[in-house]
């Protein structure tokens, strides 16, 4: 809200100062223009009709408006021009003149934006003191005016006639025309939320009911608002909050104050009081609404309620506020009835195979109800039922539960009001958890979280949503990152291809990298392609730590090819792949800048003291092959790795699973012979086509890929050194089809109860990764074939026997 108020108070602000010109009456041809801060005044300067700016510094558009020019640090817009009830907006350097026809709005090549134009001719305009600004014709008669063509804002002695409506604009701020509308119908004044872009009415709520016999509301001299009837009656709004002058302690003063009633943006009809003398600067003060309780009033099946989706509305100081649920946050920041989005995804199929208790929690809470959002409701059930109900069940977003019965429901959640708190509503929102996919993994749950999970407690969390502010925080960091990088940095200019520069990779010196490596110092490890180093990138106010990769040498004909990779590398953009930041080509130094993983490679973990437990390993291997899909599908030209292995996974410390080095292999190897890259250590991952004369293709890395899915499923490495006796293990390949033939494929996972207990996807994924290290590169699987197989969505059909002469030479 602050920051609402302080854009007002910017827009306010440019205006009082500029506005120099005072007319009474406005002659034909005597155009406005966008660029002067001119305006027309009225007589007394108490409204000016001119151009506004919206508050929008990049697109520098206009609306044309009428406001209150006498009240300092407010000007308070209480008309603008409107086309088919939307707001017209004027770029800069159009125009606004009185002619002949009328008034007309144009932009600066001359067409039409917006025209109030008269049957009689036009021979002066004018700005009255009321607020009114009308046309004259050679009689001094009124041929139009601003009054009976009213936006959302009633003046004193302006009257809203039958055929009349108010429409609410989106926000304080934006004029767009927002979701309520005020109107008559049936002789009653009416008020509905509209469905736009029809502008359809929603079921509507009586304001007045005249019994079908108004004739017009009006807001007189004296500042009192009544719709007048067909027989001369007078009818005052319908409500508590509506004190009417006769009744109460309402003191009328148009001598002391100045009046208006607007339809807001909440949708509620409010009329307005601010003193004529502002010494105190007190703004304009709520004087009586209707109606009395929004939140409640509209309620209708269709459209999302008083407030926007996924936000509940309460009225707080007299005012209804819109407030999103736990996890959720506005859609548009600067507008609360915009509705509410989760802070994460919340889908059916969106997941992989986890258990619902790895991936959310419940947030229990208690004030508030969506009625119209259910699509299931089960009774009788108890507390603990319902919430498991939710958990597991991939369309539920919110449960609600009161005495035996469980409300289970969908997004987009609609009509959110507080309710009565009492001992039998419970309401649990479903909250994604914020140690993405695999808790299990780290023992330590949140407090109040129950970790037993034998007898099928859940874990709860009350009030905890540390989770999303954690992953939020690592999305800000990295935005803050890529920001501020820029300043401080010595970035060369880079000569770089205009490939180069469509991606967002910055170019560093090799100075800068120098110094945010300590000269090279903390080794982090050593790779196919060079030596890692940690390094630190300082910022302004925040420092970000960095992996920085120093390739060896590359081979004369390489160099001409570094960038062109490099700009491939530069686009991709997926969460199971290690991200550049950028790079260094300077000289003979060839240098990467990658995101810093703080835990490690998937070899550590996995060859490491304590096995990962299954569901983790199997989040790893998914994790990767998306990577990989990416890598060979999704890309503008398919990215082969050509040296997919353990010691190539990153792991964040969400332990999400990041492919490193990819892109380079090919870069990198090529100058090398082929026996060469087999002497160098990755024995065991590379197909066998490396060995004959045929073309490398992204088979290879399925290979690879079928190789790696074998370790994580066994946790132990593609090729060891066992004991005597033991030969038949050595090969992991060759061990897993003669176990997969012969029906033994517990030995694989031996001990391993939580894989054993999950039979029938180790006995799939055994049967995938038989099918990954086929001979013959055209029968393995593309890496979009085993996602898919991985899922479970495509039967895995059963490798031909031949496979047990499968050998790595
Ligand atoms: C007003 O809101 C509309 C709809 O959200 C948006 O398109 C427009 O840019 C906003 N205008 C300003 C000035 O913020
Ligand atoms: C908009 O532009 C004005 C004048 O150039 C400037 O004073 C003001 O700070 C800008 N406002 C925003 C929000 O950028
Ligand atoms: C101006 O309008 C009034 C009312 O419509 C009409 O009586 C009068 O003749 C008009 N005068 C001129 C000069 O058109
Ligand atoms: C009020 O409105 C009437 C016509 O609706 C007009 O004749 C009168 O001059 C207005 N009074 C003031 C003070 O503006
Ligand atoms: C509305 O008009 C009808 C018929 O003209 C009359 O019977 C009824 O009393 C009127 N109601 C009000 C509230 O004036
Ligand atoms: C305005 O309405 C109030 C209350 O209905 C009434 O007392 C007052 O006389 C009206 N003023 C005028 C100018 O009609
Ligand atoms: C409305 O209130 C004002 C000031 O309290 C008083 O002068 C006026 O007579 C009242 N009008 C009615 C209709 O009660
Ligand atoms: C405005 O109010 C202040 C104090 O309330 C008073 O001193 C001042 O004379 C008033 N000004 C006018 C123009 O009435
Ligand atoms: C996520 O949700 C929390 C809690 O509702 C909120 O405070 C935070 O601003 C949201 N973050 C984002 C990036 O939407
Ligand atoms: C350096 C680092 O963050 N290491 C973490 C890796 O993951 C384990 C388990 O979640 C943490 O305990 C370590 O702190």
């Amino acid at each position: 809200m602050a920051a609402l108020n302080l854009n007002l108070l910017i827009v306010t602000l440019i205006y009082i100062h500029h506005v120099s010109l005072a007319f009474a009456k406005v002659t034909l041809n005597s155009p406005l223009f966008t660029d002067t801060d001119d305006a027309w005044l009225s007589p007394s300067g108490e409204f000016a009709f001119g151009f506004r700016q919206l508050n929008d510094n990049d697109t520098k558009l206009f609306m044309v408006a009428i406001w209150y020019n006498m009240i300092p640090d407010d000007q308070t817009v209480v008309w603008s021009a409107r086309k088919d009830n939307k707001l017209a907006t004027a770029p800069a350097g159009s125009k606004l003149q009185i002619t002949q026809e009328g008034l007309s709005l144009t932009n600066p090549k001359g067409d039409f934006i917006w025209t109030a134009s008269s049957k009689d001719f036009v021979s002066e305009g004018a700005m009255l003191d009321s607020g009114n600004f009308v046309l004259l014709n050679g009689s001094s008669a009124n041929v139009w005016q601003s009054f009976e063509h009213p936006t959302d804002t009633l003046l004193p002695n302006q009257s809203l006639q039958l055929g009349g409506m108010l429409t609410s604009r989106l926000t304080d701020t934006n004029y767009t025309t927002g979701r309520f509308q005020l109107y008559f119908d049936g002789g009653n004044l009416l008020l509905s939320p509209l469905a736009w872009p029809s502008q359809l009415r929603y079921k509507s709520y009586p304001v007045i009911d005249a019994s079908g016999n108004a004739s017009r509301l009006l807001f007189n001299i004296s500042g009192d608002i009544y719709v007048e009837t067909t027989n001369g009656n007078r009818i005052q709004p319908q409500g508590q909050k509506w004190v009417s002058n006769s009744s109460s302690s309402l003191d009328l003063n148009p001598e002391m104050n100045f009046y208006r009633a607007t339809l807001d943006p909440s949708g509620v009809f409010t009329q307005y009081a601010h003193p004529r003398n502002n010494t105190a600067r007190q703004g304009w003060i709520i004087m009586r609404y209707v109606p009395d309780d929004i939140c409640n009033i509209i309620f209708d099946r269709f459209g999302s309620g008083s407030c926007g989706y996924n936000s509940y509305c309460d009225m707080e100081n007299e005012r209804p506020t819109c407030n999103c649920l736990d996890g959720y946050s506005l859609v548009d920041p600067s507008n609360q009835f915009g509705g509410c989005q989760p802070n994460f995804t919340l889908a059916c199929g969106a997941d992989v195979q986890a258990p619902p208790e790895q991936l959310y929690h419940m947030l229990q809470s208690s004030r508030y109800n969506f009625p119209e959002a259910d699509y299931e409701k089960i009774q009788p059930y108890t507390q603990q039922e319902c919430l498991q109900s939710c958990l597991h069940n991939c369309m539920c977003a919110v449960a609600i539960f009161g005495l035996d019965t469980c409300w289970m429901k969908r997004l987009p959640l609609s009509n959110g009001r507080v309710t009565d708190v009492n001992d039998h509503h419970f309401v649990y929102i479903k909250i994604r958890n914020s140690r993405d996919f695999y808790p299990g993994v780290n023992e330590e749950l949140p407090p109040g979280a129950d970790s037993n999970k034998e007898d099928g407690a859940k874990p709860i969390l009350m009030g905890s949503l540390i989770g999303s502010l954690v992953v939020n925080g690592i999305l800000l960091a990295t935005v803050a990152l890529l920001v501020l990088l820029k300043p401080k940095l010595k970035v060369v200019v880079p000569v770089a291809a205009a490939s180069l520069l469509e991606t967002n990779l910055h170019s560093f010196s090799y100075e800068a990298l120098k110094e945010a490596t300590w000269g090279f110092s903390e080794e982090l490890g050593r790779g196919s392609c060079g030596i890692v180093y940690k390094g630190k990138l300082e910022a302004e106010d925040s420092c970000n730590v960095i992996a920085v990769k120093r390739l060896d040498r590359l081979a004369q004909e390489r160099e001409k090819e570094f960038r062109t990779e490099l700009s491939a590398i530069g686009k991709t953009s997926h969460k199971n792949l290690v991200r550049l930041i950028g790079f260094c080509d300077q000289g003979i130094n060839r240098l990467l800048v990658y995101e810093f993983m703080s835990n490690g490679t998937l070899a550590d973990i996995l060859f490491g003291h304590s096995k990962p437990n299954w569901n983790t390993r199997v989040g790893f291997a998914l994790g990767i092959a998306r990577g990989l899909v990416y890598l060979h599908e999704e890309c503008d030209t398919p990215i082969i790795h050509c040296d997919i292995k353990p010691q190539n996974i990153l792991i964040d410390e969400h332990f999400n699973t990041k492919i490193s080095d990819f892109g380079l292999a090919k870069l990198l190897l090529s100058d090398q012979s082929r026996t060469n890259t087999m002497i160098r250590g990755t024995r065991g991952y590379v197909a066998p086509e490396w060995f004959k004369n045929v073309a490398v293709t992204v088979k290879v890395d399925v290979y690879s890929f079928g190789i790696m899915l074998l370790e994580i499923i066994c946790c132990r490495r593609s090729v060891v050194m066992e004991e005597p006796g033991e030969e038949e293990k050595a090969v992991l390949a060759d061990w897993a089809c003669d176990c997969y033939m012969e029906g033994r494929i517990d030995a694989l996972v031996e001990n391993d109860e939580e894989a054993l207990s999950d039979k029938e996807r180790l006995r799939k994924w055994i049967k995938i990764a038989i099918w990954c290290i086929h001979e013959n590169p055209e029968m393995r699987p593309t890496i979009g074939m085993v996602v898919q197989m991985l899922e479970g969505f495509v039967q895995v059909s059963n490798p031909p026997p031949t496979f047990t002469m499968h050998s790595v030479s």
